[in-house]
């Protein structure tokens, strides 16, 4: 079966009433307790966790019930089948053995049955602790395959690989030589935004979960990346912000803020007028503020799925406030771009997959 495959059967097999998912979200604490007193009771734990710390399969089980969480209320099924091999090859990349998934899974499935009533919501989620179970086997061999996606900008190849290397090394006068060399170029704020530093920080990413680099060195390389842009800020040709007020934010804890960032920046130099404010907003300090600046639209980054249901809770309460009544919401990022009917799962006005993309929604509203 193909990684679509699988997608396309996981929609098809698996099904949850609104309902199961709360009980499920109710008792995540007991299920997480539980789970993880079993593991660690496990005969040779040690060698299924790679000589990792129990603390770090705890936090991965913690993950675990977040996301299953996340999958559920949302009914969305193809979030589940495109992370779960992910998550086989990371945890595989960190140490862990492959046999740990089905003695894990097993465990879920046990905490289930013990702490989810009546029968038949318990029996709705065994049934997709049985398909992750069934498929374990094809989990492995789909771990394996890291999907590819096409890079634009072919031609900065070389570029791309020198950044890269230098950004690791933490060499930041040669990445800002060769991050200057790219915005020279024609349409070069895009250039640099989408065909150098976006691939060239996926392709971090890819190191983390396979291992060849530390997150410490993920962390050096993101903070590169971030001098950089504040000195090439400066830069960037101002377009005269005449198309209105917009608000950028990554969700509430959501730590990722560069897409967030290089959105803002893109609209900005698009006409708009743009408050952008980084990195975990709370909720209440989001709204405050859109109150205050009465933008045209905000536009919330989220990466990782979990945060889903604060997005949802921002935008019904933005919906239920008449004092908001005119601002729009677009939604944007990985969480969003890993399955695209989610946007309107959660009530948002709209959903881009890239900033072009997002400028020409800003452009229709
Ligand atoms: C740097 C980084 C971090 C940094 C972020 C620091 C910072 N200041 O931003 C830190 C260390 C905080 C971090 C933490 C974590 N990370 Co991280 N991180 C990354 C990494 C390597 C790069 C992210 C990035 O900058 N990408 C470049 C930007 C430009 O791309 P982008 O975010 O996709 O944005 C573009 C589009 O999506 C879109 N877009 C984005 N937002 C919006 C919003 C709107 C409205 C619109 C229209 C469009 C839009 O436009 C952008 C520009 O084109 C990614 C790898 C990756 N594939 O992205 C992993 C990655 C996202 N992280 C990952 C993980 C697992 C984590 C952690 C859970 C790790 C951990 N165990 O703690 C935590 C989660 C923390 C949290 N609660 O948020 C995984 C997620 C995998 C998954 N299955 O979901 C990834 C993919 C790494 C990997 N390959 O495994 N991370």
């Amino acid at each position: 079966m193909t990684r679509e495959q699988f997608v396309e059967n996981a929609k098809e097999s698996l099904r949850i009433r609104p309902e199961t998912a709360k009980r499920y979200a109710q008792a995540r604490n007991a299920m997480l307790e539980e789970v993880n007193a079993a593991m660690a009771a496990e005969p040779g734990i040690n060698a299924l966790i790679g000589g990792n710390p129990l603390g770090m399969m705890c936090n991965n089980h913690r993950h675990h019930v977040e996301f299953i969480s996340t999958v559920l209320q949302f009914g969305s099924f193809t979030l589940l089948a495109k992370i779960l091999p992910w998550v086989y090859r990371t945890y595989r990349a960190h140490g862990f053995s492959f046999d740990y998934f089905p003695l894990e899974l097993a465990a879920w499935k046990k905490a289930v049955e013990n702490h989810i009533t009546p029968a038949d919501a318990a029996a709705e989620i065994v049934a997709v602790y049985d398909w992750m179970l069934k498929n374990h086997p094809l989990l492995i061999t789909l771990s394996a395959a890291v999907p590819g996606e096409e890079v634009p900008y072919p031609e900065l190849g070389d570029k791309r690989r020198m950044f890269g290397a230098q950004l690791l090394a933490g060499d930041y006068a040669s990445c800002l030589e060769i991050a200057e060399s790219v915005l020279a170029e024609d349409r070069g704020q895009e250039r640099l935004y989408m065909g150098l530093i976006q691939p060239v920080m996926y392709e971090i990413g890819r190191l983390w979960e396979e291992d060849k680099i530390s997150a410490a060195e993920e962390h050096l390389a993101t903070s590169v990346v971030g001098r950089i842009l504040a000195a090439l800020y400066a830069k960037f040709a101002p377009a005269g912000a005449n198309r209105g007020k917009a608000v950028v934010t990554s969700a509430p804890n959501e730590y990722h803020e560069l897409g967030a960032r290089v959105l803002a920046d893109l609209l900005e130099a698009d006409g708009w007028d743009v408050l952008f404010l980084g990195a975990n907003t709370p909720a209440e300090e989001l709204l405050g503020l859109l109150a205050k600046t009465e933008p045209r639209f905000v536009a919330i980054s989220l990466t990782m799925p979990f945060g889903l249901d604060k997005v949802e809770d921002i935008i019904s309460r933005i919906k239920a406030d008449p004092k908001l009544g005119g601002v729009r919401v677009m939604v944007g990022g990985a969480a969003f771009n890993i399955d695209p009917e989610l946007w309107r799962r959660i009530g948002a006005d709209a959903w881009a997959e890239n900033p072009r993309a997002a400028i020409e929604q800003a452009t229709a509203w």
